[in-house]
Parts: structure tokens; C-alpha cells; sequence
């Protein structure tokens, strides 16, 4: 039908100018984009990831304007705006003459039964198309792993590598390798200073003004004229082109490494502009190799492959694990954890150096690496015994990267194991020992990293025996961890009281540590 008035949805995280929509202007559609409390509310998000979506989103409209598309921008305070995505549709609908609803496959699993339930509502045509973003489709990791209870990274990363042809050699992976990880994972020294970050100077007052108004609530703190995140594809592009030239000299070696006060190292922090689709993961990697060919005497191999992995294996591999798992995956809790999440999760005051570093930073700048999300306060929070429901929330607010497709399988699988062992093949926790080993946190720290025991002994040591004790039923017969069993079961009877004894104190005082 030649006269068709189409309406499509963009949503938040959708905001890829690539996408064959915008291939060319087309008179008959008009394009739809809202910023909603339904998104807004649904967790208590860190304030600079809601400005940041909103100013993104913003951008993004001005561009497809600028480019000559119809464009409906409801701003969250506009009258007219009802505050989801289904109510604005229908209306939408309901109000113009529009034969048809058309929108971009959505990341979470929430968004998707909500859109599938808005088209039987409508009494118009509607059709789904992918988001052209992704290098695999959303079934594919599920296919590959048919009938098998545990999903291994490193199979997928090489079906990956194989598939799009990615650090190949003919059939071969390049330099005879498929993992370089042995030679990652150095230490920083304590007086290093990281090469600085790239950072902007977006002014976000307006919006952030808008959104005081509707008392939306937030966390977290945000310097409103200087907001650091790229916002637009050019931005975001500067930054991966800044990454590559100089960060990814020093990606993979340092990947691990924490310093005290240095809360940007040798990471990428691209997150944000591939999970809203500024950027296209094929982009990043083929910016990386890239550089890599021209500057083969700079950038050693191991630095490239590494930061590949993330994108092409570990970044891909979550989102196929999401949809091969959900809706299920979001109420696992293998380890039955109960605890509550420590009141200072939300204010980093804690006189625990890593978790008070971890946590300040993550207020300061909605932003924490792999690392400190992992083995700072997601193994802090394992030790803890902290149920995944608190824990979700936490990490699905204060990343200004955080959407669920990403987070959860982060947090429940890879961080707290509550999947059993569908993503890690044992539970991510460790003792002062290895915080020590990869950070300079323990240097300064109101805790002593070499004590399990008694005053200021560091809670890390006795929690993470306790944690193993508590655990045996369901952990014991696990082969990666069995060794850590035959040693607990070694030790002394009075050492193995006075470990668990210590724990119980800090887990009765945890709000206090
Ligand atoms: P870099 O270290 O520079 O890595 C490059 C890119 O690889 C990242 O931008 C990201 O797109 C991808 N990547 C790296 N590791 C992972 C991973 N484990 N899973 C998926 N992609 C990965 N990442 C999110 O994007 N959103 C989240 O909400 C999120 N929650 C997490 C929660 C926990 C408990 C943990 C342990 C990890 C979580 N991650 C999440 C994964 C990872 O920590 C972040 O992607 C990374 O820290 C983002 O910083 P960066 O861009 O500097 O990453
Ligand atoms: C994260 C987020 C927030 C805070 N606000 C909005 C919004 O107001 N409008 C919108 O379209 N998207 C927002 N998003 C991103 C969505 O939550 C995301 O698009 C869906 O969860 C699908 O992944
Ligand atoms: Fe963290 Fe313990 Fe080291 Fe302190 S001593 S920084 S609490 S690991």
C-alpha cells in the first residue's frame, strides 16, 4: 500500500544510525521516541546513566531530523506523555491514522514480552526487525550448546573467531593461539600513573533540571556541565579511536590491575556507546587489529586478542546465555544466598581500601572495571552470602553500561555462581591474597591483608573460608575447587573454629566494616 502511515518505536538503547531504517527518508514513517518512568523507575539507576540515555537519545533524534526523517520526542515532563511505551503507542495510534507498529528487536527480555503484548493490543499491522547490531543472533549460543548443561565461553569465542574470520590464520587461529591470557594480568605499581582518560564536556543541566523536577529517584553524584560520557556516534567513535592508539597498547597486561584513587586504567570504557549502539562491535574489533597491523612494534599481539575476546567472546556469549535462559535465569539462586546487600554498598563509606575505592568510584563516575565489578565487590558480596535479588539491583543502577540482557548474566552467573555453573565453572572468590596481588588497595588499608584472624584481621580471609565451609554440600565435588576442600579439611580443628568465628562476627557486624 503505497499511502502506508507506519509509526516505529527507537528505543533508549537502539540509537544506531546504521540500522537500515535510516537508510533512506521515507515520507510515510515517523519515528518514535520517549523517555518514560517505566524506565526510569525500574531500578534506582545512577544519575549520569539516565542523563546519559536521555542526552543520547536526544542527540539521536537531532539527527535523524537533521537527515530529513519524521521524529516524535516525548521529553519525560511533556503533558502528553503517559509514561510507558505501550500508553504512548496507543495513543499514538489511537489519535493518527497509522496501519501499521513497527520496532527494532529490544536487549531485554521485560521490553520484549511488554512489545509482544502492545501489538496484540493494537488493532493495526506490526512486525519486529532485528537491531542489526549484534555478530550473533539471539538463538545462536543456545543451538551451539544444545543439550548441554554448561555453556563454555571458549567454545563459543572459537565458533566466533571461525565464523566471522576474526585473528585467523586459514583455519588456524592467528600466532598459533586461540587464548593469550597467560601473558595478561600484571600488577601496577603503587606510583604508576595511567595514561589519562578521554573525557568530554557534554552539558546535560537542562535535562538534568527536567529530571529533578519529576523526582525521579536516583543515585549516585554527576558534575551536570561536564558530563564525561560520549553521547553522540562522533564521540563515541573519538573514544574508541583514543582506546585503540593509547590504551590497547597496555589493554591486556593490565587488564586486572586496581590502584588506589585511579579509577580509569588501560580499559576501553566503550560499554556505554556499544550497549546503546552509538558503536558496532565489528567497528571496535576491526579499529583494534587495525592499529594493531600498522603498530605490530607497539602493541604485542597478546594486548589485541584479549580485548577481542571481550567483545566477540564474553559480550556476545552473555547476551546468547540471556536468551537461551530467561525468564528463569533472573529468579536463580543456586547457593540459596540470603544476606541482605551492606547499607554501604550504596555509600561506600566502609573502611574496606578495595570495596571503599570500588564503591566511590562507581558513585563518582557510574563506571568500575571487570575486575572490581568481579573480584572486588561481587566476591565481597559472595563471601557475604548476599541474595542475587539485592545484588541485581545494585548493579543494574549504578553502571551507566548496566541493561539487564548484560548485567544479570554478569552478576547471577559469571559474579555469584547462582546459576550453577552455567557461565563459570566455579564460584569467582578469593582472600585478601589475590586483591593484594592484582591492586595496591591493601597498602593503606584499615585492615591487615595478612591476618585471618583477630584485630583488624582483613574480613576478606575468615569470610572466605567460611564461605567454603558453608557451602561443601553443594561445592566439595566440584573438580576446579575440590584442592581448596582437601585444605580446609587439613587444617587444624581450632584454626577452622577461630576462622568461622571470625566470620560470624563480621557477618553479624557487616553494616559497621
Ligand atoms: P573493557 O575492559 O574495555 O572491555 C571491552 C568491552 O568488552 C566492554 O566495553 C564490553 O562491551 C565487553 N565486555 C568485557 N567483559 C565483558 C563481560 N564479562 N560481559 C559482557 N561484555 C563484556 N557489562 C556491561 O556492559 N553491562 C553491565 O551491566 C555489566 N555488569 C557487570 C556486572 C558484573 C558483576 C560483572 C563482573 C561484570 C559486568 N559487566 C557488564 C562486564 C564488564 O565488567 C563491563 O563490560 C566492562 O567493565 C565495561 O568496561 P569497559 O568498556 O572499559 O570494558
Ligand atoms: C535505561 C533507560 C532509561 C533509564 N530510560 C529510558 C527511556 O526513558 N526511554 C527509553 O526508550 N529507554 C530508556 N532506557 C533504556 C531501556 O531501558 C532499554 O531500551 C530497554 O530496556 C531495552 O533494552
Ligand atoms: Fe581489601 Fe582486605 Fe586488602 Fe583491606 S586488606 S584492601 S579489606 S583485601
Amino acid at each position: 500500500m503505497a499511502d502506508k502511515k507506519i509509526v516505529r518505536l527507537i528505543l533508549g538503547d537502539q540509537l544506531n544510525i546504521n540500522h537500515s531504517w535510516f537508510s533512506k527518508v521515507d515520507a510515510r514513517v515517523t519515528y518514535v521516541m520517549m523517555e518514560v518512568r517505566t524506565e526510569t523507575d525500574y531500578a534506582t539507576h545512577h544519575v549520569q546513566k539516565v542523563l546519559g540515555f536521555f542526552a543520547s537519545m536526544q542527540a539521536f533524534s537531532g539527527q535523524l531530523k537533521e537527515k530529513g526523517h519524521q521524529v516524535l520526542y516525548f521529553k519525560l515532563n511533556d503533558k502528553n506523555n503517559l509514561q510507558s511505551f505501550q500508553k504512548n503507542i496507543i495513543a499514538l495510534v489511537e489519535k493518527n491514522t497509522f496501519k501499521k507498529f513497527e520496532y527494532q528487536l529490544p536487549d531485554e527480555y521485560r521490553v520484549d514480552q511488554s512489545l509482544k503484548e502492545l501489538c496484540k493490543q493494537l488493532n493495526i499491522e506490526s512486525s519486529a526487525i532485528d537491531s542489526e547490531h549484534f555478530l550473533s543472533t539471539r538463538d545462536e549460543l543456545g543451538n551451539l550448546f544444545e543439550g548441554k548443561k554448561q555453556f563454555l565461553m571458549e567454545t563459543f569465542y572459537r565458533h566466533m573467531r571461525k565464523k566471522h574470520n576474526v585473528l585467523m590464520d586459514g583455519s588456524k587461529p592467528l600466532n598459533g593461539q586461540w587464548n593469550f591470557d597467560a601473558e595478561n594480568r600484571k600488577k601496577l605499581p603503587a606510583n604508576h600513573k595511567p595514561t589519562p582518560p578521554l573525557l568530554f564536556n557534554n552539558d546535560v543541566t537542562e535535562i538534568y533540571n527536567e529530571l529533578r523536577k519529576t523526582n525521579v529517584n536516583t543515585l549516585g553524584t554527576i558534575d551536570s556541565e561536564n558530563f564525561i560520557w560520549p553521547i553522540t556516534r562522533e564521540q563515541a567513535l573519538k573514544l574508541l579511536h583514543y582506546f585503540t592508539t593509547e590504551m590497547l597498547p597496555f589493554f591486556g597486561t593490565f587488564q586486572d590491575a586496581m590502584l588506589p584513587n585511579e579509577w580509569s586504567l588501560y580499559h576501553s570504557r566503550l560499554s556505554f556507546s556499544l550497549n546503546i549502539k552509538l558503536i558496532s562491535p565489528l567497528e571496535v574489533i576491526n579499529a583494534a587489529i587495525r592499529t594493531w597491523e600498522e603498530n605490530q612494534s607497539k602493541i604485542e599481539y597478546n594486548q589485541l586478542e584479549g580485548f577481542v575476546r571481550q567483545i566477540i567472546g564474553w559480550r556476545e556469549y552473555m547476551r546468547g546465555v540471556y536468551w537461551k535462559k530467561m525468564p528463569e535465569y533472573a529468579r536463580l539462586n543456586y547457593l540459596n544466598n540470603t544476606a541482605n546487600l551492606p547499607t554501604w554498598y550504596w555509600t561506600g563509606k566502609t573502611k574496606m581500601n578495595c570495596l571503599k575505592n570500588s564503591i566511590q568510584q562507581s558513585l563518582d563516575y557510574a563506571y568500575a572495571h571487570h575486575i572490581q565489578r568481579l573480584m572486588v565487590t561481587g566476591n565481597f558480596a559472595l563471601l557475604a552470602g548476599v541474595h542475587p535479588d539485592e545484588l541485581d539491583k545494585w548493579y543494574l543502577g549504578i553502571y551507566i553500561d548496566a541493561l539487564e540482557w548484560v548485567e544479570i548474566t554478569n552478576t547471577r552467573g559469571m559474579s555469584q555462581y547462582a546459576d550453577g555453573g552455567i557461565v563459570g565453572t566455579k564460584p569467582y572468590v578469593s582472600s585478601a591474597t589475590y586483591i593484594d596481588k592484582m591492586s595496591s588497595y591493601c597498602t593503606g588499608c584499615f585492615y591487615n591483608k595478612a591476618k585471618k584472624t583477630g584485630d583488624k584481621a582483613c574480613p576478606f580471609n575468615s569470610l572466605y573460608w567460611n564461605f567454603y565451609d558453608r557451602n561443601e554440600t553443594l561445592l566439595s565435588k566440584n573438580p576446579r575447587i575440590g584442592m581448596m576442600y582437601n585444605v580446609w579439611r587439613r587444617m587444624e580443628p581450632k584454626a577452622k573454629a577461630e576462622l568461622l568465628e571470625q566470620a560470624q562476627f563480621y557477618l553479624n557486624h557487616i553494616n559497621e566494616l
